[in-house]
């Protein structure tokens, strides 16, 4: 069967036509093989307009429903995912080129995020405060906000979209969502799958609206006064865009954008834990997550046997079509990508960096831009170490005391995902505290990726500082109202103000 016949077949068994039009500006392709999947229609900034308005009818019924009752959308949601979650998996293994293991566990990132969110609906809380007036009450509640906006990459085409759609679900809000370009297919496969979760729950139509195409689409999407939230993810070039466009009409944005992540080998460090951390961060979806592990930063007396260890395992990296279950390392998404990688290894060689293995591009699928993933050794931090290359590039960095390694680590823009491998729990905990890692995720003997939807999702400076998924997450696409009730007779001021 074709890679095209494939994806018909996935979208017959979920049960929605593709839609592919022949004369369509927006090329689907699969970075397997480069093959053309199809063509599809893109928006128009008066189609977006025309979406935001459906988005906003449906809002506004939906905010008047319980949210325990829109949990139960949610929950179909679900289910049905896990109902489809090896033809869904599929479709992004297709799309953006990830293995079958991890485009499987993107799906099951999305139900977890689901069952998480259904459990919120009935747990939105908010404060009772103690007024300084008798006979008063104060209290804080959550209303949903409206209609949330959410621009996804390439990279987790399904996954982050659902952190913040099954929120928002529960929230009370209403989607309009925008994938990346390079995989709109598998937003439309979840844009049905969410109508007949819909359908199913009875709830209002037009929950989610889809919108394809290139940066006027964005851009529609962006400035509509009707989205008081514009969740994006992607580079921190497209956030600069972003934020300050938001901004301008005062809405809210929520950012996830670039990282630059590492992780610190200490002395005393399990090496066996920290190989196989290090390999699944650094070489894991092709070194195309945000969280990718990008600098290892390694203790001087520690480091050639670490570096051994490694060149032996990624020798050995079976590189291929990631639709064969023996793969681990896929395709790059495109050309470009693997132009990128090219150029950051030149500039390393000219920064006097080694490249200790890979570099190269790997024959693997006629068509597709496949590499060897590279290890190199740099003599110090420069610019382009500092610099997020979406590729299986990882850099090697030596330090003599903690208080160093902490400074290179943070001497970076992003500040997105990290980690420590040490056995020694003054290490850990200085690493964890406030003088450590200045990132949003740091973590103690795991690697810098896959994280869980249980906590929150994000980090600081270039990676945009917005949190999404678990923890408190949720408040972000709710808008909160202060409520000061007087139960006595009399009107007493605050702040024993006599108003006569
Ligand atoms: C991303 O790359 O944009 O922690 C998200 C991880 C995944 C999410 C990555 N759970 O690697």
């Amino acid at each position: 069967m074709t890679i095209a016949a494939h994806v018909t077949s996935i979208f017959e068994r979920i049960g929605a036509p593709v839609g592919f039009d022949s004369e369509g500006d927006i090329v689907c392709r699969t970075p397997i093989d480069g093959s053309e999947l199809g063509r599809l229609q893109a928006d128009s900034a008066t189609s977006v307009g025309e979406k935001v308005g459906r988005a906003h009818a449906a809002f506004e019924q939906w905010r008047t429903v319980p949210a325990p009752t829109r949990g139960a959308f949610v929950r179909e949601l679900g289910n049905l995912l896990r109902e489809h979650k090896d033809d869904l998996g599929a479709l992004v293994t297709i799309e953006a080129g990830k293995i079958l293991s991890e485009g499987q566990g993107e799906v099951q990132e999305m139900i977890d995020i689901c069952d998480l969110a259904v459990g919120l609906s009935r747990q939105l809380h908010g404060l009772t405060i103690a007024s300084e007036r008798p006979g008063h009450r104060m209290m804080e509640q959550w209303h949903p906000l409206g209609v949330v906006g959410v621009i996804s990459a390439f990279n987790f085409p399904v996954a982050v979209w659902s952190w913040n759609a099954a929120l928002a679900f529960v929230c009370g809000d209403s989607v309009v969502w925008k994938p990346s370009e390079k995989t709109v297919l598998t937003a439309l496969a979840c844009r049905a799958i969410a109508d007949e979760a819909a359908r199913r729950a009875g709830a209002p139509e037009g929950l989610l609206q889809v919108v394809v195409g290139a940066r006027e689409v964005g851009e529609a999407l962006v400035d509509d006064p009707r989205v008081p939230l514009v969740s994006a993810t992607g580079s921190t070039r497209m956030g600069k865009e972003v934020a300050p466009r938001v901004a301008a009409r005062l809405g809210r944005s929520l950012l996830e954008l670039g990282g630059n992540n590492a992780a610190i080998i200490a002395p005393t460090a399990d090496l066996d834990l920290a190989v196989r951390g290090i390999v699944f961060s650094a070489v894991g979806t092709a070194g195309q997550r945000c969280t990718s592990l990008r600098r290892v930063i390694v203790h001087e007396s520690v480091k050639d046997e670490l570096l051994q260890r490694l060149v032996a395992a990624y020798e050995t990296l079976p590189i291929g079509s990631p639709l064969d279950s023996g793969t681990l390392v896929g395709p790059l998404i495109d050309g470009s990508a693997a132009a990128g990688f090219e150029k950051a290894l030149d500039q390393v060689r000219s920064d006097g960096g080694t490249v200790l293995t890979g570099g190269t591009r790997a024959e693997a699928v006629e068509g597709g831009h496949y590499v060897h993933p590279a290890i190199v050794d740099m003599p110090e931090q420069t610019e382009i170490v500092r610099t997020e290359t979406f590729a299986p590039l990882l850099y090697v960095l030596t330090y003599r005391d903690l208080d160093e390694a902490i400074a290179l680590h943070n001497a970076v823009d992003q500040g997105l995902s990290s980690a420590i491998f040490t056995m020694d729990v003054r290490e850990a905990e200085l690493f964890v505290s406030a003088t450590g890692s200045d990132c949003g995720i740091a973590n103690v003997n795991i690697g810098t990726s896959g994280a869980e939807i249980g906590g929150a999702f994000g980090g600081e400076k270039d990676t945009g500082g917005g949190r999404e998924s678990g923890s408190d997450a949720w408040r972000n696409y709710m808008r909160r109202t202060t409520n000061t009730i007087n139960y006595s007779t009399e009107l007493p001021l605050a702040q024993g103000v006599d108003f006569g």
